[in-house]
């Protein structure tokens, strides 16, 4: 058969409801029918299909835990995760467009704002009649974003701000970003820029080989006025854009696993399909061996991260378990992407399979959110109680 066989070794589907398998099931089907047949052609022109905005917005992909009223999906954070484990089996970098708008542009207005804010932007950008983007990392700091010199000066009846964010997923097509910035004391707060305000622009950011399929560019802040209404009022310092990051790094956790197990399923069905020697080439003990690693990982990845869906939901799940759970399932992705590619031979390095793309976005997955060393060291603080990056 030709369809995507979704590993569940250790019948991980017994600790889902009804509903998240209805909801994974509904969007395997949208990513077998709109990403699957396409991706590997943008990806390889280079081309994020803005289309997919929308269409994300009809499924539910947008601000899945985002309560209904204002445009969310009301679920829980295994459906969140389902969501985005599904998407990116398809792709990482459709799956960034979906967490971007989610957990970082939705979750700080709907966690952050008022009520004014959440009605203005939360159901437009549910329904992906709005794209957003979130502007954290700057040219100087990436790992260290505290250091960030993006500044406003209060004007009285407006902010003027100054600085320029690099390294933006959908910046260059997106209408809103949320950007951090230091007011005058230097401490940090949330704006909402808008598409046209003058001053503010979102160059591209060209000639990358990995998420070509999404589109990165900078957020340029020269003399932006931004009004007074647009400053997310509810929480300032670095743990506002922070507990962002914990929920996007969630659905991260979730997402890798699925570009893992898409890997895995390939390379499965090629390695029954190639004959070499006379033989199935998984009739070797050595792609045995890789087989049966790639399930043992995928499996455990499966476990760590719906367990910390169940925390999120109990309100238990705290940065470096988060940190545990990324750092994991990029790493394990990444493992399986290789070998699955090698068990394909040279047919594993086109794009009539996979394995290539994935492994070249996933790239980007292991660095952004937090780099796989800085997830190290923030468990080696939980540890030892000593932050060891400063
Ligand atoms: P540190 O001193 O630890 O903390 C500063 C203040 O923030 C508070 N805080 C949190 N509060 C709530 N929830 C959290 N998870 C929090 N984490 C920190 C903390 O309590 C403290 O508050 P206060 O009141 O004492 O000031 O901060 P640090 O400067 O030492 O930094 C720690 C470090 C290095 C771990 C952190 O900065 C870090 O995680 N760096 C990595 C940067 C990163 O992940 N950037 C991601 C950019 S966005 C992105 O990549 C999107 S890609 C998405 C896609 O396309 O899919
Ligand atoms: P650096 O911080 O310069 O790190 C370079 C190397 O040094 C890394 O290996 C790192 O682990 C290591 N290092 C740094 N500090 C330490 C330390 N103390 N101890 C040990 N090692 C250390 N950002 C956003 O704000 N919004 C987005 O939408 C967004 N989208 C992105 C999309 C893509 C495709 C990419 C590639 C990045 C994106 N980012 C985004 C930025 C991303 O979060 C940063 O790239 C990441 O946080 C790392 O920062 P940096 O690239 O400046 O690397």
């Amino acid at each position: 058969t030709d369809e995507f066989e979704s590993p569940d070794f250790y019948q991980i589907d017994d600790l889902l409801t009804d509903e998240h398998k209805m909801i994974r099931g509904s969007i395997r089907d949208f990513v077998k029918k709109e990403i699957t047949p396409n991706i590997e052609d943008w990806a390889e022109k280079n081309h994020f299909e803005y289309a997919m905005v929308k269409k994300f917005g009809e499924i539910g992909a947008f601000g899945p835990t985002i309560p209904t009223q204002y445009g969310g999906g009301g679920m829980d954070y295994i459906s969140y995760g389902l969501i985005m484990q599904e998407i990116e089996r398809g792709d990482s970098g459709m799956r960034s467009t979906a967490s971007v708008q989610g957990s970082l542009v939705m979750y700080p207005i709907y966690k952050f704002g008022n009520e004014e804010q959440r009605m203005k932007y939360l159901p437009k950008l549910a329904s992906g009649e709005w794209l957003g983007c979130f502007g954290l990392t700057e040219p100087d700091h990436g790992s260290n974003p505290s250091g960030m010199v993006t500044n406003f000066k209060d004007m009285g009846d407006h902010y003027l701000l100054n600085g320029a964010k690099m390294w933006i997923s959908n910046a260059p097509k997106a209408d809103v970003a949320v950007v951090w910035a230091k007011n005058e004391e230097g401490r940090i707060h949330g704006l909402i820029v808008e598409r046209g305000m003058e001053g503010f622009s979102t160059p591209e950011t060209h000639g990358k080989w990995s998420l070509r399929a999404s589109c990165t560019g900078e957020l340029v802040f020269d003399n932006v006025k931004v009004p007074k209404e647009n400053l997310l009022p509810n929480k300032s310092g670095l743990g506002a854009p922070m507990m962002c990051l914990d929920s996007a790094r969630f659905g991260i956790a979730w997402g890798a696993i699925g570009a893992a197990m898409d890997c895995y399923d390939s390379a499965r069905r090629y390695s029954l399909e190639r004959i070499q020697f006379d033989k199935p080439i998984g009739s070797f003990q050595l792609i045995q061996k890789k087989l049966s690693e790639m399930l043992t990982e995928i499996t455990k990845a499966q476990l760590l991260n719906w367990k910390l869906g169940k925390m999120f939901e109990e309100g238990k799940a705290t940065t470096p378990m988060i940190s545990m759970a990324k750092r994991n399932a990029v790493a394990t992705a990444l493992d399986i992407a290789r070998e699955a590619r090698q068990i394909h031979g040279g047919m594993g390095i086109t794009g009539e399979y996979p394995m290539m793309r994935h492994m070249m976005n996933l790239e980007s997955v292991v660095t952004y959110e937090g780099t796989h060393d800085i997830h190290l060291l923030i468990l080696g603080q939980e540890i030892t109680g000593i932050p060891a990056f400063k």
